[in-house]
């Protein structure tokens, strides 16, 4: 039985990221169901407060984010790569510039359907993006920053390349597919105002076709189980700033755009891209919870 592990819901675009890296990389997971709002009490178990999806869990090592998760499924599976063109660095940092098209997206979703959520739903969601005016949505300009967005694509496509740094897909091509593939569908007027972007449009049809791998439904308690029958793996703080975040240290872990939930728990992994805190729960047992430095920021504690 595998120990890849994903806790979360199909809606999420970030969700989808993490299924197309499992395609590319044609693996076998198992699948746990997340409610999309709380109460998510399982998931908190596991991951001390951190409420977003998708969770990667591999025995006693939970990966936040799908960036920190693209970076582990890498270095455990390296073939095929997510990096087809070698080029790791700016792939990784290109994941800001899916979130800035991610939030073109967001902002039309919310200016043209927000109105029609659940209450409840709509609520939550205003909670979890508190820098969002909900009610004043400038949709003209989510509608100019959507087309510069996928203009980019088409333009990056003209040459008649399948996927988007040449002829393997890769990480980029599921950093910048996840926005039209959730606007499109929910989101009226995105496909008028797409239909100038042919290539992009069949280049969408080849990064779905990638598929996920293969899913293997599983329990939150199975997957709890796993997490005590197993060891987090051996890690290390360093570089400069272990002078003050040393190892051991009670820190508390938070995402620095939306309000996902914060973490606490002891420093044991630290570098410029790494983050893991120690901590235990009665369902888990003793966990390491991985975050990326990029969009996440440590508070120390004591
Ligand atoms: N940077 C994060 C963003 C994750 C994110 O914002 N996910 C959304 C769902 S698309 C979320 O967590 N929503 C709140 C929730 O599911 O409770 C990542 O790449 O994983």
């Amino acid at each position: 039985m595998t120990d890849l592990i994903l806790h979360h819901y199909d809606a999420s675009p970030f969700t989808q990221r993490v299924l197309r890296m499992l395609g590319i990389k044609g693996l076998e997971w198992r699948s746990v169901t997340t409610p999309m709002m709380p109460p998510k009490d399982d998931l908190l178990a596991l991951t001390g407060g951190y409420r977003g999806t998708p969770v990667l869990q591999i025995g006693a090592d939970v990966y936040i984010d799908s960036q920190r998760i693209a970076r582990e499924l890498e270095t455990r599976y390296p073939q095929p790569s997510l990096f087809p063109d070698g080029n790791a660095g700016i792939t990784y940092a290109a994941v800001k510039w899916a979130d800035a098209f991610f939030r073109a997206g967001l902002h039309m979703a919310i200016g043209a359907t927000s109105t029609l959520w659940p209450a409840e739903f709509r609520q939550d969601r205003q909670g979890l993006f508190p820098d969002i005016d909900f009610d004043g949505v400038d949709l003209a300009h989510a509608r100019s920053q959507m087309l510069a967005h996928a203009g980019f694509i088409e333009q990056q496509l003209a040459d008649g390349r399948a996927f988007l740094s040449g002829g393997a897909p890769g990480l980029i091509d599921i950093h910048a597919w996840t926005v039209p593939w959730f606007t499109r569908a929910s989101v009226p007027g995105v496909n008028e105002l797409f239909a100038p972007f042919t290539r992009m449009q069949a280049w969408e049809e080849r990064v779905a076709a990638l598929g996920e791998g293969r899913r293997v439904e599983c329990t939150a308690s199975a997957a709890f189980e796993s997490a005590r029958a197993s060891r987090p793996l051996a890690c290390s703080v360093s570089g400069h700033e272990a002078e003050t975040l040393q190892a051991g240290r009670l820190v508390e872990v938070t995402p620095d755009d939306t309000r996902r939930g914060a973490v606490r728990g002891r420093l044991v992994a630290l570098d410029w891209n790494e983050i893991g805190v120690a901590r235990e729960h009665a369902q888990c047992g003793a966990v390491v919870v991985h975050f990326p430095r990029l969009g996440y920021r440590v508070t120390p504690l004591d």
